[in-house]
């Protein structure tokens, strides 16, 4: 059965969890995989279910966010597709920021004026994962609810961390807390199945995505003047509405801190990666960039994106992104490298060689990188090296930062010649 489903995809908080990578973008357009973007992953997810009416929430807009968006998602004029984005900072209600997530959609309630849907699905812009939310839709229509929580059995460790839940065996949800102290977990475990008790995972967490039918979520918004759903809107509703749990037991990672996005990054290079590009595309802007090119190269269990030219030494565990230049004699292992936004004419670059002032975009000759996230278009002299890993002590610097024991030079910046972490 098709349903009639608008989608909401939060798009991202003031995004100083992935700093530096939102320092200077919007965290919807932080890119990821060597070539997508992170909005990507839910509109893909969106696409993918039948679902193409789409709206993306974010503290800011941005040149990159717009232009990728326009130039990705377009619907043919017969459609009734869109995917648009409404940023915080363009309301004519003055330039006050969304305060927590269901003020964010609260304020976006004028725009779903003269749109025919029965259903909203609301969706987190830093996972990843792969959902047909069709079924998820489904489910709330079959089991006849006004609210319905995605949701994981996750570990001790992590449940702290997430909206932690308890479930009936007719699946409606009983209890909620947001982000439980340890002291206070013990309470909240599950009955799961013996696979997953081994596991550790007795938690019921939320995945942060949620369907409202239509009339519900107008009136919890208009009722409630809580800002956030895990925090107010969600609690709340539990034992006066029917909130039911849709569980999920696929792949699924919260992306929102660089720890986490770099090992969801790095796990795409693992033999058979949890997060499958391959038999389930991502959906992202077409390129027409040529073909990757390499010279003198031992590539292990890496990702490269289109458009590099790479005349390293060795890569490995690496993700590679677009447009990726990489020296002769260098080493790069387990590091995500984004790639560029342009490239420099080779007149340019023969010169940028011979001055090396500043060195060309890409990494230069006999490098070592280990540990680290390059962000796009930074320009890294020859016989540099940066080597992340836990003994390195956490800070922020003008060309780089340390978060967890990753090294992530910042976008656009100069490491010159010679220049050690
Ligand atoms: P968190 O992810 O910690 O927990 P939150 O910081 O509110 O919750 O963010 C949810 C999503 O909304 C993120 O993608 C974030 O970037 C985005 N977001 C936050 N504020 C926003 C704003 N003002 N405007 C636009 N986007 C915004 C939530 C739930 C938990 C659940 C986890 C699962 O609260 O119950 O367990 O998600 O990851
Ligand atoms: P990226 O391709 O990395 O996502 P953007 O196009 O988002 O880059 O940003 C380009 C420049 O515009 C940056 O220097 C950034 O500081 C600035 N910028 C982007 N969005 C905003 C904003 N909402 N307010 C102020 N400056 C912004």
């Amino acid at each position: 059965m098709i349903h009639k489903v608008v989608s909401i995809v939060l798009g991202g908080g003031r995004g100083t969890r992935l700093y530096p990578l939102t320092d200077q973008r919007s965290k919807p357009a932080v890119p990821i995989a060597g070539k997508y973007r992170l909005v990507d992953i839910p509109i893909s997810n969106c696409l993918s279910s039948g679902f193409n009416k789409i709206f993306v929430l974010t503290q800011y807009n941005s040149a990159s966010l717009n232009k990728h968006i326009k130039n990705t998602f377009n619907f043919s004029v017969f459609s009734t597709g869109f995917v648009d984005i409404l940023a915080a900072e363009q309301t004519n209600e003055g330039d006050r920021w969304y305060e927590g997530t269901a003020d964010a959609v609260r304020r976006t309630q004028k725009n779903l004026i003269g749109i025919d849907y029965d259903y909203i699905l609301v969706l987190s812009g830093d996972q990843l994962y792969q959902m047909d939310y069709s079924k998820l839709i489904d489910f709330h229509v079959e089991s006849e609810a006004e609210v319905t929580l995605a949701t994981i059995p996750v570990t001790a460790n992590d449940a702290t961390g997430f909206g932690i839940l308890k479930a009936n065996e007719k699946n409606e949800i009983e209890s909620f807390i947001e982000k439980p102290s340890t002291d206070l977990l013990v309470d909240w475990a599950s009955d799961v199945p013996e696979h997953l008790e081994n596991e550790g995972r007795k938690y019921l967490a939320s995945m942060g995505i949620y369907v409202f039918s239509k009339g519900v979520l107008k009136q919890l918004l208009e009722e409630n003047p809580g800002m956030d759903f895990g925090k107010h809107i969600i609690p709340d509703a539990i034992g006066v509405n029917r909130v039911m749990s849709y569980q999920f037991e696929d792949y699924w990672t919260d992306i929102g801190t660089i720890s986490s996005f770099f090992e969801a990054n790095i796990g795409l290079t693992d033999d058979i990666p949890k997060f499958n590009l391959f038999d389930n595309p991502v959906f992202t802007r077409a390129r027409m960039l040529p073909p990757s090119k390499f010279g003198g190269t031992t590539v292990d269990n890496s990702i490269v994106a289109d458009g590099c030219i790479v005349h390293a030494d060795k890569i490995s565990r690496s993700v590679i992104g677009i447009r990726s230049r990489i020296g002769i004699g260098t080493v790069i292992r387990t590091t995500y490298m984004m790639g560029a936004d342009y490239y420099e004419k080779l007149d340019d670059l023969i010169e940028l060689y011979h001055t090396q002032e500043p060195p060309p975009i890409g990494v230069g000759e006999r490098c070592y990188i280990e540990n680290a996230i390059l962000d796009k278009n930074c320009r890294i002299g020859n016989d540099v090296r940066i080597k992340g890993g836990g003994k390195l002590q956490d800070g922020d610097f003008e060309k780089y930062s340390i978060v967890d024991g990753i090294v992530i030079i910042k976008k656009g910046v100069i490491i010159e010649n010679g220049f050690t972490i």
